[in-house]
């Protein structure tokens, strides 16, 4: 197949509005959703009538919150949708099978960068090679010879970013290009902000509690954190750990809609995180994951029956025993064998 030339697919993108138009871009909201909206919403400025964008998804992490605020942001949650109001419908990021309320209207574009499902509509631009969809807008924007505002661009290099974390994830030289692009016209104080705004007032208490009650033994911080009101917590308190010069892991466990779950994360040069995770706590809930992150989810119905969950110390003591068996028993083996007994 012939690559279409970048400004073939803008063309036929706008060819689909007229100024009496009124657009709803639907999306879930995350930075590259959002970021990519804005910047449908920039190239269909002055060609139609009005343009809503519409989060399907309660936003409750910090940093899109922060986005949000900072880029000044208008949105309106799915539910608040008059949709007989709206002369065409825009998907991006996503595709029509990815949300229950996407099926409320017929979408006339669609643009992502999420494997290819089934859906018709009139204009479709899916890449899933792509990092980010934020990258196909940006090539839409310079075909359209728009120069970003500062806060468009903002989001759109903060979209690239996250949706590649910070490149290390699936990245094509185009989302390089699109990057390079939207971070020169970026306001990167601004960029900064947001992307170290992960913290809500309320998780503080935790790390306090972290800080007062944190396990140190051989190098590991070990800290259970009892009732949480979100599991993203334990991910932030094990990486805040992961921060000071001589641990080497953190593993951190809350309570969370009746499951236990458990961060473990590693400086990388160690046994494998997820396969500690796995050896520790696969047989009674689901554990995995990779090299230095891991997590493990344990319905607590799972847990041994003499287990108290209101016991902070003995159900801490008992994650310390369960990771501190996997830890040791490849080292026995070792000694066994360079000693010669079997
Ligand atoms: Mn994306």
């Amino acid at each position: 197949m012939v690559k279409p030339r970048p400004g073939e697919k803008l063309k036929k993108f706008q060819n689909l509005f007229n100024k009496s138009d009124r657009v709803l871009i639907a999306i879930n909201a995350d930075p590259d959703a959002i970021a990519s909206a804005q910047a449908v919403k920039r190239l269909l400025w002055r060609k139609v009538c009005d343009v809503t964008i519409s989060n399907v998804n309660t936003i409750k992490r910090p940093d899109n919150i922060a986005m949000i605020r900072l880029l000044h942001i208008k949105m309106a949650p799915i539910e608040e949708i008059y949709f007989d109001h709206y002369t065409r419908f825009v998907i991006v990021d996503s595709q029509p099978g990815h949300s229950p309320h996407f099926s409320k209207f017929t979408a006339d574009a669609v643009i992502d960068h999420h494997p290819k499902t089934e859906f018709t509509s009139a204009f479709s631009d899916i890449r899933p090679e792509y990092g980010a969809t934020a990258s196909i807008l940006i090539e839409y924007l310079r075909s359209a010879k728009i120069k970003p505002s500062r806060r468009l661009a903002t989001g759109l290099s903060y979209a690239i970013k996250t949706d590649t974390a910070n490149f290390q994830r699936k990245t094509t030289m185009e989302d390089v290009t699109a990057f390079q692009f939207a971070f020169r016209h970026a306001n990167t104080h601004l960029a900064n902000k947001i992307e170290q705004a992960d913290l809500r007032l309320d998780f503080l208490k935790y790390f306090r509690y972290a800080i007062e009650n944190v396990h140190i033994r051989r190098k590991r911080a070990y800290i259970h954190l009892g009732n949480v009101s979100s599991p993203d917590i334990c991910v932030l308190v094990a990486d805040f750990f992961m921060r000071v010069q001589s641990i080497q892991w953190s593993v951190v466990s809350g309570i969370y809609s009746e499951q236990l779950v458990v961060v473990l994360r590693n400086d990388g040069a160690r046994k494998s995180a997820g396969k500690t995770a796995e050896q520790s706590f696969g047989r009674m809930g689901s554990a995995g994951g990779h090299k230095s992150m891991a997590r493990a989810e344990i319905p607590v119905g799972n847990l041994p029956g003499d287990l108290s969950l209101s016991d902070v110390k003995q159900l801490s003591a008992w994650i310390i025993s369960k990771i501190e068996q996997t830890q040791k028993a490849p080292k026995t083996s070792f000694k066994k064998d360079i000693l010669g007994i079997s």
